[in-house]
Formats: C-alpha cells, sequence, structure tokens
C-alpha cells in the first residue's frame, strides 16, 4: 500500500496528542509536531526519498529517531510506537483534541470523571449539564464546548492543495496504468489551483472494456465506496477525502472537462451566454437544438459559444468572461518564467541546507539567481541573525560567487518589523545588502490601523525592498492580520518596493484577490520559495498557481527579470543615502 507524507504526518500528530495526554516531555511532542508539518507541506514524496536511499535527516526537523519511524512507516505501512501509545487510551480520544478550548488536560478530566471517550459523548455529557461540576471547567466553559462541538461536526472538511496533490497524483498515476484506459485528468478545484480543496473530481476516458471502475473503487486507500455505477463512482479515502471518478465518451470529453473544473458560478456565466447564442451547454457537448456543434474539446466548447480559451485558473466569475470577450485575457504568468528566488534560509539560521546546496539547488531548478534571506535576531526559534553573523554570511556569499558558474548569491535578510514599524537590524547593516526583505512575525493582533501603520513606517525605511508574505495568514491555521492592503499596495508603488507571493503551501500568500489589486497598481510581485530545504523549491508551482489565479502575467512578477535587470529594479529600493545614513 502506498504511503503519503500526509499519513505519516497524520500518524505523528497522533502520536504527538497521545503524548501530550499522556503529559509527556514537551520537548519531544513538539518535535512530532513539527515532523508532522514538514511533512505534510513537503512536495517530495518521502516515501520515493526512502527508496531512493535518501538521508532523511536533510529534512527539516527530522533526526535519528523520527527518520527511523518514517523508514518504518513506509516499509510496513505501520507505527509500532503509535500502536503501543494507542493501547494505553481509548481510541476516540484525540478525537476529543480537535474541539477548539479542548486540551489534552482537559481531554483526561472529561476522560477519567466522565468517561467521556467520543466527540458524541461530549455532546451529551454538555448538553445535559454534567461538564460544568467539573473542577476548572464551569458553565461557560460548558457552554463553549457545546457550541465547539456543532460547529465541529457541521464543518466541511478542506484539504491544502498541497496535500491534496499528494492523493491526486498517485491516483491519477494509479488510473492511467489500467488497461484501456486514455486520458486522466483531475478537474474541480484542484485544476483551478485553489488554496484548498474540498474534494476531488476525475475525469477519464477508457475503452468500453477497461476495468477502471473496479481498479477505483478498490484503490488501496479506499476506506468506503460512497456509489458505483458504470460510468461514475464516488470513494471516501481513509485519509476522508472524497474522490469522484466520471468516465465519459472522448467525444464528449471536453464539455466534461469544462463543466466539472468549474467553477460553479463561471459554468453558470458561460451557460447564459450560449443562451443568448441560441446554444445550450452540459457536461456532453454544447448543442443547437438537437445538433452537437462541440465537445471534444474545452477550446471547442469555449469557441462555440464566441470566447477563447479560458485557463482553469481564471475560471471563477471574477471578470474572466468579460476580458475573454474583449480580447484581454492575462497571458499567466508559468513556472518556467521565474529566473530566480528571492526568500530563501540556510543552516546558519532555520535551514536544512548549506549555502552551496542551496546555491546548486537552485541552478539545477534552471535559476539564474538566488537570494539568502536569513531570519533576524529577534526571531530567536529561528537562531536569527545578529550583525556579526550576517556580515559572516555576507563574506561566504562573496567568496562563493567568486567560485561558482552560471549562479548569483544575492545578500538578503527576511527582517523582523517590530511592532513600532522599526526594523531588527541598524541601518548600517542593512545598507551593505543587495536587498531587504521585511516580515511580521509579531503581534499579529493590532488594530487595523495600528497594524497598517507598523507596516507602512517599515516600508518607509530607505533599504525596504520587499515585503514578506503580507497577510501572515496560515491556510486554516491564522488568519490573515487586519491591514489596509490597498494603502501598502500604494505605498510599495510610491517607494518602488515590491510584495511577495510566498508559495509555501500553508502561506500561499499574497492572496490571489491581493495580486490582482497589486497588478492594477503597478507593483510587482516576487514569486518565493522561503525555502527552508532545497526540496523546497518544488514550492514553487503552488505559488505560481496562486499568481495565475490572481491574473498575474510574467512581466507582473519581480523574480521573471533576468539578473541584470533585477539588480537595477532592486537598486533603487535600497537608497541609504536618501535616508538616516546620509
Ligand atoms: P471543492 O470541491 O469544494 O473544492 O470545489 P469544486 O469547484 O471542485 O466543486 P465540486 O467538487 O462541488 O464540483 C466540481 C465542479 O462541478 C464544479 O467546479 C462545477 C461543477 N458543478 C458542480 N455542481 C454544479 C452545478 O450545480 N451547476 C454547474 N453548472 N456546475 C456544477
Ligand atoms: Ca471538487
Ligand atoms: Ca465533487
Amino acid at each position: 500500500m502506498p504511503i503519503h507524507n500526509a499519513d505519516i504526518a497524520a500518524i505523528f500528530e497522533e502520536i504527538a496528542d497521545l503524548l501530550e495526554i499522556q503529559e509527556a516531555n514537551p520537548f519531544r511532542i513538539r518535535a512530532y509536531r513539527n515532523a508532522a508539518r514538514t511533512l505534510g507541506e513537503l512536495s517530495q514524496d518521502v516515501r520515493v526519498l526512502v527508496e531512493k536511499g535518501d538521508d532523511l535527516k536533510r529534512l527539516p526537523g527530522i533526526g535519528d529517531d523520527l527518520s527511523a519511524r518514517i523508514r518504518e512507516i513506509v516499509a510496513t505501512g505501520h507505527c509500532s510506537f503509535l500502536e503501543r501509545l494507542r493501547t494505553e487510551l481509548p481510541p476516540a480520544v484525540t478525537e476529543l483534541l480537535k474541539i477548539p478550548g479542548l486540551g489534552p488536560k482537559r481531554v483526561k478530566t472529561l476522560y477519567h470523571d466522565l468517561e467521556v471517550q467520543t466527540v458524541e459523548q461530549l455532546y451529551r455529557a454538555a448538553r445535559d449539564g454534567r461538564i460544568r461540576a467539573l473542577s476548572g471547567f464551569g458553565e461557560k466553559t460548558e457552554l463553549n464546548i457545546l457550541r465547539a462541538v456543532e460547529a465541529h461536526v457541521s464543518r466541511a472538511r478542506r484539504f491544502k492543495l498541497v496535500v491534496a496533490a499528494q492523493y491526486a497524483e498517485a491516483l491519477r498515476t494509479c488510473l492511467a496504468a489500467v488497461p484501456g484506459v486514455k486520458q486522466v485528468t483531475i478537474a474541480g478545484s484542484f485544476r483551478r489551483m485553489r488554496e484548498t480543496v474540498g474534494d476531488l473530481d476525475i475525469l477519464a476516458t477508457a475503452m468500453p472494456d477497461s476495468p477502471v471502475m473496479r481498479r477505483f473503487t478498490a484503490y488501496d486507500e479506499v476506506a468506503e465506496v460512497l456509489s458505483a455505477g458504470a460510468k461514475r463512482a464516488s470513494v471516501m479515502l481513509k485519509c476522508g477525502l472524497q474522490v469522484d471518478l466520471r468516465v465519459v465518451a472522448e467525444e464528449s470529453y471536453g464539455a466534461a472537462l469544462q463543466y466539472f473544473t468549474g467553477s460553479k458560478a463561471h459554468n453558470i456565466a458561460i451557460r447564459r451566454i450560449a443562451q443568448t447564442h441560441g446554444l445550450k451547454v452540459n457536461e456532453y457537448g454544447v448543442y443547437r437544438g438537437e445538433a452537437r456543434i462541440a465537445g471534444e474539446s474545452e477550446e471547442s466548447v469555449y469557441r462555440a459559444v464566441g470566447l477563447p480559451y479560458i485557463p482553469p485558473e481564471l475560471r471563477e466569475d471574477r471578470g474572466e468572461i468579460e476580458a475573454a470577450r474583449a480580447g484581454r485575457l492575462p497571458q499567466l504568468v508559468e513556472l518556467a518564467d521565474l529566473h530566480g528566488d528571492l526568500h530563501v534560509h540556510t543552516r546558519a539560521t532555520d535551514g536544512r541546507n548549506t549555502l552551496r546546496e542551496m546555491a546548486l539547488a537552485a541552478q539545477a531548478q534552471g535559476f539564474e539567481y538566488l537570494a539568502i534571506t536569513e531570519h533576524s535576531r529577534r526571531l530567536t526559534v529561528a537562531h536569527g541573525l545578529d550583525p556579526l553573523r550576517l556580515a559572516r554570511q555576507c563574506d561566504e556569499i562573496d567568496a562563493l560567487n567568486e567560485q561558482l558558474t552560471g549562479i548569483t548569491l544575492l545578500k538578503g535578510i527576511e527582517v523582523d518589523i517590530l511592532e513600532d514599524g522599526s526594523l531588527d537590524l541598524p541601518d548600517k547593516v542593512l545598507a551593505r545588502l543587495d536587498l531587504v526583505v521585511g516580515a511580521v512575525h509579531s503581534k499579529f493582533d493590532l488594530s487595523r490601523a495600528r497594524q497598517t501603520e507598523r507596516i507602512l513606517r517599515a516600508m518607509e525605511h530607505p533599504c525596504f525592498t520587499m515585503l514578506a508574505h503580507p497577510t501572515g495568514r496560515l491556510i486554516e491555521k491564522r488568519e490573515p492580520y487586519d491591514v489596509d492592503m490597498l494603502r501598502i499596495i500604494r505605498q510599495a508603488k510610491k517607494r518602488g518596493c515590491f510584495l511577495e507571493l510566498n508559495a509555501h503551501p500553508e502561506r500561499l500568500d499574497l492572496l490571489d484577490t491581493y495580486c490582482q489589486m497589486a497588478k492594477e497598481e503597478g507593483v510587482l510581485v516576487s514569486i518565493n520559495s522561503d525555502a527552508h530545504s532545497s526540496f523546497d523549491f518544488a514550492n514553487l508551482r503552488f505559488g505560481v498557481g496562486q499568481a495565475r489565479r490572481g491574473w498575474l502575467e510574467a512581466r507582473d512578477v519581480l523574480n521573471t527579470r533576468p539578473l541584470a535587470e533585477l539588480r537595477t529594479l532592486i537598486k533603487r529600493t535600497m537608497q541609504p543615502s536618501k535616508g538616516v545614513l546620509s
């Protein structure tokens, strides 16, 4: 049975939860959580790394113990340590930890004093007023628990794109290898590169005698077959992700792909246009009366309604149809357009690889330049750089640039923007660099006015080049902080600086709608990996997907520029002579 990163991550999360209920050593718990995060967000399949004999310890947060656990899971599909822990506690207890407001301590009390082991039992205990009597709970907590359980049960689970991709790509490979199968495409929100995916919608064409349906419902990771017919089936995977498969006739493939790619709003708008032409569009084709006039390709569907092909990432009914009509569709940026990356870390702070390793990995991506942007001293958890260590790294970069050919390292920093908008390193230190990437890593909950002022002030600094992950959101974990993004974008315009689109799968920040805003205001966006290891460059594809959803063309993206042009653009932001240093 193929093991995915997300499976291992889930095992490690569960281990961390169980250790927490047992009140184990906090460092040990954190090690499992960090490892789960690393795996959950990694683009490469860990199983493949294991099979290739790669050293897993090169991954962030993976030491000897965890590396051995991963090998065991990949080899056997099981984790003996987790199994031992599970026998020590009732099975549904970890589910209780997912209820907001319930930590391991409370779960322990509920379990020991009320014999609450499942979410249903928790709900009943709260409803019947039995929880308020427990020490450390009270009536208000009980009510909060009741509300949280209701919300928990009704919330439809969504999957981060990178996680959905791990399942989708494995399943596509499997289905494509079934005899008689011709085409397999993952449609739906996955194809539109939405940052999260509700379920997977797979479309296939196959010979009539192909066993594709049987193979699909018998796929190793299926937990439950929800429905199964000759042409369509739905399954629930063990990880909780639902997958729908439809097998369509070749002549309808384009129409079905167009229909199941969505979005629903886009499809409705397309059908309305079709009606004005006296046409009918459905998943089988485009019809004039009884006659089918298009449907074998998506292009043919759009052509039939008088439109050029619209790329999936734009299909949200956010102006793409009007733009298509007017012949003003953007020529969307592609991964191959990138000439470099302007935000990465190395072993000097919380990254995994050396300068040289990162440089070579960037070169293997086909990049011409790579900016090294470590954390600054304030971020002590990441072992941020002080002026001395930064100066030493700058010397190392100079020396390395002498040796390397075909790739140029740029000297940068990801400097903390402090609460008052000042930067975490002295001006003189910043002035020596090629670029300064500013980031908010603290005080996320300031008022909108204060958070905006803080960032605007940081951008006033004569050495400020780029604002990293501008809203600070972590998908499904932390809401964006409250800022006036239009003012920030206008400040960037005024100062000639740039906004980052951080391609880390948990960030994808700038958000797509703000990309559009930046483009309209004439501010260039830089698609950066924020790589903490040489593997992380693979995440750039998700950043590019987000940029495409934000209508960005190559010319709207800073790091599509060749090095010489890039240098000119970033030099303009570094104006120490005009500022404090003069
Ligand atoms: P998701 O799964 O929530 O991330 O989002 P989607 O966009 O993948 O939505 P899903 O899986 O419910 O349906 C897949 C596509 O099928 C959707 O993007 C458009 C099409 N579709 C579904 N329901 C309808 C509908 O009622 N009308 C139309 N025109 N299209 C629909
Ligand atoms: Ca879907
Ligand atoms: Ca669906």
